[in-house]
Formats: C-alpha cells, structure tokens, sequence
C-alpha cells in the first residue's frame, strides 16, 4: 500500500517533469500509464441516479478519487441530539466490575500512547433505503488503544460485557414506561480486547468535528459503526448482556434461512463484505469501470457486465488491509455502444461471497440493516 502511493507520488512527479519533456521521450509503459492519468480521462456518468448522492454529507460515488474520506464527505448518523460538550469539563469514567475504576480528562486521554488507523466505517443502514446511498467512509483516526485503558481498570471475575455510552440522550418507551437513556453499544470483553479499537480524538489530522463525536469517541474496525460510540463519557464493565435499543431492539436485523423458515433475528456487528462500482472513465475508446470494496478482508473483486462472466479487478490501494476499503478498477476495452449493465461483487479471505439480491440473505432479509448485497448499475456508452 505505502508503496503504491510511493509509486502514485513518484508518477506525479514524473508528469510534471513529462509535459516539459514531451510524452514522446518515455518510456512506452510509463507513457501508457500517464495516459491512463491523463486529463482527458472523462467520467461517464451513470443511468441510475442514486438518492442521496452529491450531498455534502455522504459520499459521492461518481466523484470517488481520494482513498482516504475527506472530513467533510463523511457522513453522519446520530440518533439523539448532537451534544455540545466544553473539553475542560469532559471526563470519561470506566466503571462497573473493573478492580480500579478510573476517570481521565482529556488531557489524560491524549497522554496515553498515541495510534493511527486508517479505516473504513459504514453504517448499518446503508443501502437499506431510498436516499440512503454513501453511508461509508475511510478516514485516518488517532487517538489511544482501548485494551491497555480495559487492562489497567482491571475487568474483575463475572465482567462479560463493556458498554459504552455517549453523551447524547433521548426518551425511550419500554413496555409502558417511558425513559430517558444515553446512547449506549456494548461489546463482549474478548471483542473489546481487541488491540485495533481505538478511543479517537483526532480524525484526518483535527480534533474530531462536534458532529462526529467531540471530545472522544469509539473507533471499532471491521463492524459496523453503530459500535463506534461518539460523545463518549461512560464505560461500565457488567455482568449480563446489554440489551439497550441500539444492540436489543434497533439495530437488529430480522430475517428466514429459507422460505417458511424460522426467524432469525440478530443484532447488527461485524460488518459484511460489500463493494460498489463507484465511477466509469473513458479515455478514447478504452474505458475503465473503478470501485470499493470493504466490510471484511478482501481477497478479490469480480465484475460482471451485463450477462458475460464475472471477471476478476485488479485491486489497488488498500489491498491486504484488513481494516480498509480497497480501491479496484477493471479495463473494460472497446464497450459496444448502447446501455450496459455493471455489477460487482467482493470476495473475502475465508471465502465469504457478497450475495446477489436474490440470494436468501438479501431477498429474505425484512428489515433493511446490512443491505450488503450485490449493486448493478447501468451506463450508456456512446
Ligand atoms: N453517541 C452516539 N454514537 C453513535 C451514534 C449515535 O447516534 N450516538 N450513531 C452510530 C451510528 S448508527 C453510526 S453509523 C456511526 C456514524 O459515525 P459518524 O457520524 O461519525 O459517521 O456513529 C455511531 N455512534
Ligand atoms: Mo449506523
């Protein structure tokens, strides 16, 4: 990957000093490839038009360049209010069945050892609806390692389960009662051991934005962000399963194996292998179909057009990242013109395939929640 980016780098430079020289004294792979950079690579746009798309907060596919999601084209999911919360008179407290209960200010938070991780989050709901389209983002996060913080609290015997709760609230009605309660996720005490999950304070090298979670929030690589907890304020080591809204009652995803099967209801978790085609380019005749593809380790990328066969992509930055997207393209040499179907589909490590709408993952699935199936899109070409 870091060399990838050297090569993209180096690539730059080269093109600079290139349209000085003249394109005619390279190389001819290096000029095939500046070609393929070239400014006249034109975008074709889709058929289809995906609600939600353009909008500042969620990601434009047909406009996807940038491996890592600019701040300003992440999107946004908060179910209460979005609270505003003074550095100063923040702290987080880490309690409940844990030896040493602790309480740190921020400045305790950012004195702790210091992490970066680039990856890549997606809402639970994405897909799941209309106008609910770019629900995904790959951002580079700093902030402090969970497990040591978990470590020194000391999780005592019969603690199962550490919830964390943000700061933000809202009434619940539970059974006739009405309740006011804290945003709140939880995750087993192995699950929360997990050495990639991060409390973040910086997001794309700045403090986080109120939006997405100041002073401090939950990043959980590989599930969906329903878990990344924001405002964070609380966590408490218990001994039973947390059963809030967010893990018990929303968040849950309801479907049947099989026609007149059983239901099985599950809560949203780790997140599932998805890709997109985000953008098709032309440059002269030869045009290239680029996407993502995330959710799980990602060993390959196939892409069909239309009814042909699924052909492998070649995948690009992000490849063996286990925590990100990673960006493929496939040639797509002398399309007949007319309208073109494309879809893709992502494969993972252990073999887990993105599922087509109509397999029984997808299309017996009742509730819209890891909507993760196969997308097809449609282009014309001239
Ligand atoms: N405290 C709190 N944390 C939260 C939420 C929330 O409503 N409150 N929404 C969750 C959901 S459903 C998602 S998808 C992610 C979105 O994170 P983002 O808004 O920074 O993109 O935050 C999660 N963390
Ligand atoms: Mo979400």
């Amino acid at each position: 990957m870091d060399i990838a980016r050297k090569i993209s780098r180096r690539d730059a430079l080269v093109r600079g000093g290139a349209a000085a020289a003249g394109l005619a004294l390279l190389p001819s792979d290096l000029a095939a490839r500046l070609e393929r950079l070239a400014p006249q690579e034109a975008v074709v746009p889709w058929l289809d038009v995906l609600a939600g798309g353009g909008r500042s907060n969620m990601l434009d596919w047909q406009a996807l360049t940038s491996w890592v999601t600019p701040t300003e084209h992440l999107f946004r999911v908060s179910h209460y209010n979005q609270p505003e919360i003074a550095a100063q008179a923040w702290r987080l407290s880490v309690g409940g069945l844990v030896g040493r209960p602790l309480t740190l200010s921020l400045a305790d938070v950012r004195a702790r050892p210091r992490r970066e991780t680039v990856c890549t989050i997606e809402c639970g709901g994405n897909r799941g609806f209309g106008t609910f389209q770019g629900a995904v983002h790959n951002a580079r996060w700093a902030g402090t390692p969970l497990a040591p913080l978990l470590q020194e609290a000391g999780i005592v015997e019969g603690g199962i389960e550490v919830v964390f709760f943000g700061a933000d609230e809202g009434e619940e009605e539970i059974r006739g009662n009405t309740v006011r309660q804290n945003f709140g996720r939880s995750l087993s005490v192995p699950d929360a051991m997990d050495p990639s999950i991060l409390l973040a304070y910086e997001v794309n090298g700045e403090p986080l934005p109120a939006a997405h979670g100041f002073p401090l929030r939950l990043v959980v690589p590989g599930w969906y962000g329903v878990a990344s907890v924001k405002w964070l304020e609380r966590i408490e080591v218990q001994a039973t399963r947390f059963q809030g809204r967010f893990m018990a009652r929303d968040y849950v995803t309801l479907r049947q194996e099989r026609e007149d099967g059983v239901w099985v209801e599950s809560s949203v978790g780790r997140a599932r292998v998805n890709s997109m085609p985000a953008r098709v380019t032309r440059d002269g005749s030869r045009y290239r179909v680029h996407g993502a593809a995330w959710g799980t380790d990602v060993a390959r990328v196939e892409v069909r057009i239309d009814d042909g066969p699924w052909q492998p992509a070649t995948l690009g930055e992000g490849q063996g990242d286990r925590i990100t997207w990673t960006f493929w393209s496939l040639d797509w040499d002398r399309p007949a013109s007319g309208e073109h179907t494309i879809t893709s589909r992502a494969v993972s490590r252990t073999g887990e395939i993105q599922p087509a709408p109509e397999d029984p993952l997808i299309a017996l699935k009742a509730t819209y929640w890891e909507s993760n199936g196969q997308v097809s899109r449609r282009i014309q070409i001239a």
